[in-house]
């Protein structure tokens, strides 16, 4: 998809673009090679951008479109979070290029833990998804009950500080992964019930990251009911939007969150009314989380955003801008794409977090800088879906492009209002 090659930092090109069939004998020798290296994801902080790229994807070989942008984001969970994510997923192109059956691109790592992964329907990726989340919680409140019985047992002191350990930390992921690297080798040979109803839920020791995914056609339209349901029950799940501005599987519908102007199937005539605000929504809770991101604008603050998603320790949303071939863009350059759509002011970049409040600072943080409002015109022109409108009903265009240009500046001038205090 070229992809990879355009986004490179590298002034030298590490990157280049060759026909297969040149490279096809020489390059699959290197593949074996390079499968045989062991993982070197300790090296660097791994919630850094550097860092995050030595971590093993375990999102490989998608059937998604050459230049997707909703991949990227879920790669990147998977290597921060993969080897203890549950995910949920709505139907969508999410799940049509996670699950083009019978290949699965979701794999394990060298100790064959990786992404429990399972499709739900399109409307109810959030409520699916919190059902998982509901089980897991049941099962670890069950596992920290025996644990403490256990520890009033005559059982070996080695194993009462284990499982000491593992319930002082059992919400933290690196202090459960470090409990439960103590524990499970220690159950081994113990015969007592209370210990055997420990083993029989060891998969459940180290704390999970849970996930709830889909289009913008679910979290915005059909799925907004269970979403909302979702971030409000304050709960610790974590709700990803790609947001492709359109249904992108089934052929590029409006949806709520299409701004004014652009084309779209059943706004043939361009989208009349203005892109919901579906973090603002989520903010007005107070004790949620929510970012949005997009990865071709600033690769660190996405990173940073995921890391502080995840690990708030209560409902987030996170609302990513995904180029899509609907936009009708050069999708070799779809990351570039999404830098330019923040720079002129059609994307913003925020973070809401609740946690700031606690240290009584101010919970919004926007991470954009002032938008170039001049370059917004040149930006919407340069994409398909909007400058069709003016080919296909010039009598029209003028004004729509005007509203959603403004609409695009109320915006921002909400956020900084925001930001501002
Ligand atoms: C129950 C149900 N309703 C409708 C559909 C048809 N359908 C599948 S994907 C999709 C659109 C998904 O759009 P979006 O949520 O924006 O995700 P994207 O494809 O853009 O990633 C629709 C309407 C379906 N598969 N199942």
């Amino acid at each position: 998809c070229e992809v990879c090659m355009n986004t490179c930092p590298s002034k030298e090109k590490a990157l280049v673009m060759e026909p297969i069939d040149s490279q096809k004998e020489v390059e699959a020798a290197n593949w074996e090679f390079a499968m045989t290296i062991p993982v070197k994801d300790k090296l660097w902080n791994k919630f850094s951008v550097k860092g995050s790229q030595f971590c093993q994807p375990l999102l490989e070989f998608s059937g998604a479109c050459a230049g997707c942008g909703e991949t990227p984001y879920v790669k990147l969970l998977t290597q921060l979070f993969g080897d203890r994510m549950m995910m949920s997923n709505a139907t969508g192109c999410t799940s049509i290029w996670a699950a083009a059956a019978p290949s699965m691109p979701y794999t394990t790592n060298a100790e064959g833990k990786g992404p429990a992964w399972s499709n739900s329907l399109f409307e109810d990726s959030a409520e699916f998804g919190f059902g998982l989340y509901l089980g897991v919680k049941k099962i670890r409140n069950k596992v920290a009950e025996l644990m403490q019985e256990a520890i009033s047992l005559d059982i070996p002191q080695e194993l009462k500080e284990a499982f000491q350990e593992w319930l002082e930390g059992m919400y933290n992921a690196e202090a459960s992964k470090a409990a439960t690297a103590k524990i499970l080798p220690l159950l081994e040979g113990q015969t007592n019930p209370v210990i055997q109803g420990i083993a029989d839920r060891k998969d459940f020791l180290i704390k999970k990251s849970n996930w709830a995914f889909g289009g913008d056609g679910w979290g915005y339209d059909i799925g907004y009911g269970g979403l909302d349901h979702v971030v409000a029950s304050g709960e610790d799940i974590n709700i990803l939007v790609l947001d492709t501005e359109v249904y992108s599987n089934t052929g590029g519908q409006s949806s709520k969150s299409t701004p004014a102007a652009a084309i779209a199937k059943f706004a043939a005539a361009g989208k009349k009314t203005k892109k919901k605000d579906l973090g603002a929504m989520a903010m007005t809770y107070g004790y949620v989380y929510v970012a949005q991101v997009a990865m071709g604008a600033d690769q660190a603050q996405c990173v940073k955003a995921f890391k502080e998603a995840e690990e708030y320790p209560g409902p987030s949303l996170i609302i990513c801008y995904s180029s899509c071939i609907n936009h009708g863009i050069n999708m070799t350059k779809s990351q570039q794409e999404m830098a330019k759509a923040v720079k002129a002011g059609y994307w913003h970049l925020y973070r809401y977090n609740p946690l700031l409040k606690e240290e009584g600072k101010n919970p919004f943080i926007l991470d954009s800088k002032e938008p170039e409002l001049d370059s917004f015109r040149d930006f919407i022109m340069s994409e398909t879906r909007y400058s069709s409108l003016a080919k296909l009903f010039p009598g029209q265009a003028e004004a729509l492009f005007q509203k959603t240009q403004a609409d695009a500046k109320e915006r921002y001038e909400f956020y900084k209002k925001l930001a501002e205090g």
